[in-house]
């Protein structure tokens, strides 16, 4: 029996717009320091950079993060319609606003589920610090402000098809958020509790859905195997959990696409979270149908 592969394509985005922080603009050139080949299987998505009302401390530089999604969903899109599966390496978390508007764009029955330490579920008027890179799980399902909300062009996500899975800092207009629409939510301290093995089987029951976007935030790793990011928390997953979700993912859904973001090469040590990046795309290659 022959089943053809879907082949990955590589997205490189440096963008740091999105977050309070300097550093996930220099991702993809700390990538290539360290890993040359990957040069030759990673199309860079230039940044695109807007001129911002830098008074407007509700959606800090939203007109970058928009133009710069933009180009990202176009992109996205197109590889989508070609039949290739996009892996998008950040930047900031913000780019998942254009990764997953494109994908939408040719697959509007599509799930995701968001592994990540936050929610990223805040609104311009819960967002505690006007970050929009903890705004656009909100926005992609229809919430927020208008400038955000419009670019997936009414392709919103279904709450029930979205699943948080790992989350261990939520805001309190998140957990609102997750509570008055029904958003699909596995903490990290239920994933102890339970066993990733038994928690991936309820995601299975949870999210009724084929085809699967993974969006990994890299601050879902726990800070001693991955300190490279710009908002970490403590805890969270071991690599090896990290790569036992990926492959348990492959084996229930058909996976469309996937985001690699938040990796910060100032805060990282040792180079500990590249080489995990660099093991995660090296995985990706190898498994998948
Ligand atoms: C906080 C906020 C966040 C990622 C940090 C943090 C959000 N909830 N998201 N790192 N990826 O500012 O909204
Ligand atoms: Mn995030
Ligand atoms: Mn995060
Ligand atoms: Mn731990």
């Amino acid at each position: 029996l022959f089943v053809e592969k879907v082949q990955n394509f590589i997205l490189g985005v440096p963008f740091n717009l999105g977050a309070a922080v300097t550093g996930t603009e220099f991702a993809i050139d700390y990538l290539f320091g360290e890993y040359p080949e990957l040069k030759n299987v990673i199309e860079l998505i230039e940044p695109v950079r807007e001129d911002e009302n830098l008074f407007d401390k509700r959606l800090k530089f939203v007109n970058s993060v928009i133009s710069t999604s933009k180009v990202l969903a176009e992109r996205t899109r197109e590889l989508v319609t070609s039949g290739y599966r996009p892996i998008v390496v950040g930047g900031d978390h913000s780019i998942s606003l254009g990764s997953i508007s494109g994908l939408l764009a040719e697959k509007r029955d599509a799930g995701v589920i968001w592994i990540d330490a936050h929610a990223d579920m805040n609104t311009a008027d819960t967002s505690p610090s006007g970050n929009i890179h903890g705004m656009v799980l909100a926005a992609l399902m229809g919430h927020g402000d208008a400038k955000l909300t419009r670019l997936n062009k009414g392709n919103f996500l279904d709450p029930k098809k979205v699943l948080l899975f790992g989350a261990r800092d939520l805001d309190p207009g998140e957990l609102n958020f997750i509570e008055k629409y029904g958003v699909n939510l596995i903490t990290h301290d239920e994933v102890l509790e339970m066993g990733l093995v038994a928690a991936l089987e309820k995601a299975k029951e949870m999210l009724q859905v084929e085809e699967l976007h993974i969006s990994f935030d890299l601050d879902s790793v726990d800070p001693n195997f991955a300190p490279g990011v710009s908002v970490p928390v403590n805890d969270g997953f071991e690599k090896e959990e990290i790569l036992e979700i990926f492959s348990i993912l492959f084996e229930n859904y058909k996976i469309t696409s996937v985001d690699i973001v938040e990796l910060n090469p100032l805060t990282d040590k040792d180079g500990k979270s590249v080489d995990f990046v660099k093991e995660l795309i090296d995985f990706l290659d190898g498994v998948g149908r």
